[in-house]
């Protein structure tokens, strides 16, 4: 009896197996019932006693062998059987979705509203020169109005032309960049970062504002406050209410404000609004000095412009219910996931 063929026919039976059935197929030819095993037992039972003596010690070792690979083996293959039906089962992990941030879901609702009428949307710089921000819009330098505005300045950085460099305070600094463009008629729609040294439960120190700025023959006050109206009934709805008050501004003559119904307390007053109205912006026409330092002839052309805060014109929309303008500047996922 060839002990040693036997154990290099199972090693070589061995290679061959990949799972747990191959494994089955090969304890049933060696260790089954009429195995190759028992058959080498029932042989041994034939040979002499001192061939029993040396090939039974041999035979046995060999078995063990065969019994103990086969255990390991189906150890391991079961647990990995397991753990692939396991995944396979197992729903993917999905990444994480995220969405726009309520101003620029807001940005885009403004941009949509103004598209049917024919503006343009621009962008100009968030840094700016103080003669956009200021001089070009009838500010001189030193002069008391550009108090309102709490500017932050951007230090070492200076123009002897056009001044010291600011963070842009308002969007009105693209409407004198817009006419030395040098195209007219103008529906300038500018939507931009801004900066104030503010912050309270209605100022935040970067915010965003719409521009408008519409310059052609024969435009009058009318035009603004239909275009204002045109823009509350399509953002607001029509149950909403919108009031404008006068106002003084250096760069338009009349000048506004304009205030809408709070969300907030349905017009009854609350923290946020105080008198049941809240500011959304401001509106005029354009003063003719302004249109001088944007090379445009107050006596053939006439504009009015518009601008308001993104983030207060989305809060007052209606069932928004944000009570603090800081929630938008805060960055907290637990309120932005409402939105
Ligand atoms: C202006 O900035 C003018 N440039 C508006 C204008 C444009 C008038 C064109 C005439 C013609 P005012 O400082 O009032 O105006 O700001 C307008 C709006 O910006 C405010 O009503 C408010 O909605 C928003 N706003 C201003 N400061 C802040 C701030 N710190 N945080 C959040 N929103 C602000």
């Amino acid at each position: 009896m060839q002990i040693l063929e036997l154990k290099k026919e199972f090693d070589n039976d061995w290679q061959t197996i990949s799972d747990s059935q191959d494994l089955e197929k090969l304890r049933i030819k060696y260790l089954g019932k009429k195995g190759k095993i028992a058959q080498a037992f029932t042989e041994l039972k034939k040979l002499s006693l001192s061939e029993k003596k040396q090939i039974g010690p041999e035979l046995n070792e060999l078995k063990k062998e065969i019994e103990k690979n086969i255990d390991k083996f189906s150890k391991n293959i079961s647990q990995k059987e397991e753990l692939s039906n396991l995944y396979q089962s197992l729903p993917g992990k999905k990444p994480e979705m995220g969405h726009l941030h309520v101003t620029t879901q807001a940005i885009r609702e403004i941009i949509e509203v103004f598209k049917p009428l024919g503006f343009n949307r621009v962008r100009y710089p968030e840094v700016d020169w103080d003669f956009f921000a200021f001089e070009s819009l009838n500010m001189p330098r030193e002069h008391a109005a550009r108090d309102e505005w709490e500017t932050f300045f951007i230090q070492g950085l200076e123009d002897k032309k056009m001044g010291k460099a600011v963070i842009t305070p308002h969007t009105s600094s693209g409407q004198v960049r817009e006419m030395l463009k040098g195209k007219l008629p103008i529906r300038m729609l500018n939507i931009g970062r801004c900066g104030r040294r503010q912050i309270d439960i209605n100022h935040i120190p970067s915010f965003y504002q719409f521009e408008g700025l519409v310059i052609d023959k024969g435009i009058n006050i009318t035009h603004l406050k239909g275009l204002l109206d045109y823009f509350a009934k399509n953002f607001y709805g029509p149950e909403r209410k919108t009031r404008i008050r006068p106002f003084h501004f250096r760069f338009t003559e009349p000048s506004f404000e304009v205030d809408i119904n709070c969300d907030l307390c349905l017009g009854k007053g609350c923290r946020f609004c105080k008198s049941g109205w809240v500011e959304l912006g401001g509106a005029g026409m354009v003063h003719p000095n302004v249109l001088k330092f944007g090379k445009i002839d107050p006596e053939k052309y006439t504009g009015f412009a518009f601008g308001w805060g993104i983030e207060r014109t989305y809060m007052m929309k209606s069932g928004t219910k944000i009570n603090d303008i800081r929630h938008l500047f805060s960055n907290d996922f637990r309120f932005l996931e409402q939105f």
